[in-house]
C-alpha cells in the first residue's frame, strides 16, 4: 500500500512539474525583452582593423539576431510572396545582405517584430557654430517618422546649448545635450565627430543604448525611417553615386599615403557618412576606427578627401554591412529623386556652405 501511495505521488509530482515549465517557458517566450543584453555578447571581440588583411570578427547577439525575430500570433498583413517584387532596383548585395527600399518589407511585420524587442537607440548628432539652427526641423521631423514607437535619445553636441530648441518628445524618447568645443574649421567638426562619440560611449552611452545612429544634422524626415533600417551594421548608398556603373569613378581616398586609401579597381557602393547605425559595440569600433585613422592621417599631413567618409568607405569594403540602405534613407534636397526612389525618408537640406561654415566653402 505504502509503494503504491510513494508512485501516485512521484507520478502526480512529475506531472504537475511538466505543465509547470510548460507554462514557464510559454511565459518566457512571449514577453517582450525590456533591454537588450548585447554588451556582454561582444565583451570578448577582436577589436577594429587598422589592416586590411585582418577581418573584424563579432560574436552574434542572440537578443537581437535572426533567432529572434519574434512576432505575435494573428497579426494581419498580406501574405509575402516568392515571385513577386520590386524588380527595378537590385534589393540583395552580392554577400547576400539585403538592400532595403520602399517594397521591400512590410512595416507590420517589422514594427510588430521590434517593438516586442524594444531596443533602446542612440542617435549622434553634432550641432557646432551656426548648425543648431538644423535642429528644430531635424528633431521635430524625427519626432514624427524616425523609429517611432521605439525608444531614442538624441545626443546633441554642441558649442551652443541654449540654441537647443525645446522640442516636444514622444514617450521614451530624450535629448541629452553634450558640450564640446567650438572649431575654427568645417573639416575639423565633421572629423570630430568621431573623436567626441568614441569618448562619450565609453563614458556614458554605452549603458544606455543597444544600437546607435550616427547622422547629420542639416537634415529633415519626410517618411518613415523605421527599423526595417536597423541591423548589426547598416550603411546608406551615397545618393550621388548609387547609379555609378564604375567603381574607379567613386570619390574613394586615392593617395597611398592616407590610411583611407582604396586601390582602383576595388570597391562595391559608395557610402554616406551623413546616416549609419548598427549595434552598439559594432558602431563603437568603427566609430574609433575613423578617430584613429584619421588622427594617424594628421600625423602624417594627410586629411582623406571626405574626411570621415573616406576612412567609412575602406571600413565597409573590407568589413562588409549587414544591410545596405538605398538612398531613400538619406536623399538631398538638391536632387530630383528618379523612378526607382519611390520615397523619400529623410532629405539633406539645400545650404549656403559659404555661410554657415566657420571657415566658408565645399
Ligand atoms: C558631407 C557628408 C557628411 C560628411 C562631410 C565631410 C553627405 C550627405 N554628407 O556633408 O556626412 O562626410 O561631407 O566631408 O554625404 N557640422 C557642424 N558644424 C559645422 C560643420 C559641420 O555641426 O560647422 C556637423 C553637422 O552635424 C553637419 C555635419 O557635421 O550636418 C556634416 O557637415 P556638412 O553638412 O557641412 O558636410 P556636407 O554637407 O559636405
Amino acid at each position: 500500500m505504502l509503494v503504491n501511495i510513494s508512485k501516485t505521488h512521484i507520478l502526480i509530482s512529475f506531472v504537475f512539474l511538466l505543465i509547470l515549465s510548460g507554462a514557464i517557458y510559454t511565459y518566457l517566450e512571449n514577453i517582450t525583452i525590456p533591454f537588450s543584453f548585447c554588451q556582454p555578447c561582444h565583451e570578448n571581440s577582436e577589436p577594429v582593423v587598422d589592416e586590411v588583411e585582418k577581418r573584424v570578427e563579432t560574436k552574434h547577439c542572440p537578443h537581437m539576431g535572426v533567432g529572434n525575430l519574434k512576432m505575435k500570433a494573428g497579426l494581419s498583413y498580406p501574405q509575402p510572396s516568392t515571385m513577386i517584387g520590386r524588380t527595378d532596383v537590385n534589393s540583395v548585395t552580392n554577400w547576400n545582405a539585403p538592400l532595403v527600399w520602399e517594397g521591400t518589407f512590410d512595416p507590420v511585420v517589422i514594427d510588430d517584430i521590434y517593438r516586442r524587442m524594444n531596443p533602446r537607440v542612440a542617435v549622434v548628432v553634432l550641432a557646432v557654430g551656426k548648425y543648431t539652427r538644423f535642429l528644430k526641423g531635424f528633431l521635430e521631423s524625427g519626432e514624427k517618422y524616425f523609429l517611432v514607437g521605439l525608444r531614442v535619445t538624441y545626443y546633441i553636441f554642441t558649442d551652443n546649448e541654449q540654441d537647443v530648441p525645446n522640442v516636444t518628445l514622444s514617450e521614451g524618447r530624450k535629448i541629452t545635450i553634450l558640450p564640446v568645443p567650438s572649431a575654427k574649421r568645417w573639416q575639423d567638426v565633421v572629423l570630430s565627430k568621431m573623436k567626441w562619440a568614441t569618448v562619450t560611449i565609453d563614458k556614458q552611452i554605452r549603458n544606455e543604448a543597444d544600437y546607435l545612429f550616427m547622422m547629420d544634422v542639416d537634415s529633415v524626415f519626410h517618411n518613415r525611417f523605421g527599423a526595417e533600417s536597423l541591423s548589426q551594421m547598416s550603411a546608406v548608398l551615397h545618393r550621388g553615386y548609387y547609379k555609378n556603373i564604375n567603381r574607379d569613378g567613386f570619390p574613394y581616398e586615392r593617395r597611398p599615403e592616407s590610411k583611407a586609401y582604396i586601390p582602383a579597381g576595388e570597391g562595391d557602393y559608395y557610402y554616406t557618412a551623413a546616416v549609419w547605425g548598427g549595434y552598439l559595440e559594432d558602431m563603437y569600433r568603427l566609430v574609433k576606427y575613423c578617430y584613429e585613422q584619421s588622427e594617424e592621417d594628421a600625423k602624417n599631413n594627410i586629411e582623406a578627401v571626405w574626411q570621415e567618409e573616406s576612412h567609412l568607405n575602406k571600413y565597409f569594403l573590407y568589413n562588409k554591412p549587414a544591410k545596405v540602405l538605398s538612398p531613400e534613407y538619406l536623399w538631398s534636397d538638391y536632387d530630383a529623386p528618379g523612378s526607382d526612389i519611390k520615397l523619400i525618408r529623410i532629405s539633406q537640406l539645400v545650404k549656403d556652405y559659404a555661410e554657415v561654415r566657420p571657415n566658408g566653402g565645399h
